[in-house]
């Protein structure tokens, strides 16, 4: 559910939600579906939010059966195709939150795109009582 996505680019956040946490964490991680409509790849290069002092894209690396998250420069979405941010995978990290997180609040992030438009949406948080595991 996406409350409000206002786009520049041709490039939507769909189906986005932030990770709910116990009191007492301060960071936690987005969740959403990049879709690309437009006819050019588009690259995201930076996120922010205002619920954290910064929002970083990571990724999951599988390595010698570990599991470990590391923080990526960029995420190219093809055009015509779509990128899924989803639990295990790629994901939005939103580090030191200015407040805890509950199930009924609404975080805002913005994406910002290699070309210099931005993204935004308005994402719900989710506990991670309902979180879908597929590991
Ligand atoms: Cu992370």
């Amino acid at each position: 559910m996406v409350l409000s996505a206002m786009s520049s680019a041709e490039l939507r956040i769909e189906e986005g939600f932030v990770r709910g946490l116990p009191p007492g964490q301060q960071t936690t991680a987005a969740f959403m579906r990049l879709v690309n409509d437009g006819d050019s790849d588009t690259t995201i290069i930076a996120a922010s939010s205002d619920s954290a002092d910064r929002a970083e894209i990571h990724a999951h690396i599988h390595r010698d059966g570990m599991m470990s998250m590391q923080r990526v420069d960029s995420i190219v979405v093809p055009a015509k195709t779509e990128f899924v941010l989803e639990p295990g995978e790629h994901h939005l990290m939103l580090i030191n939150l200015h407040r805890p997180l509950n199930e009924s609040d609404k975080v805002y992030v913005e994406l910002q795109t290699a070309a210099g438009d931005k993204i935004n949406a308005i994402l719900p948080v989710r506990s991670v009582l309902n979180e879908h595991k597929h590991h």
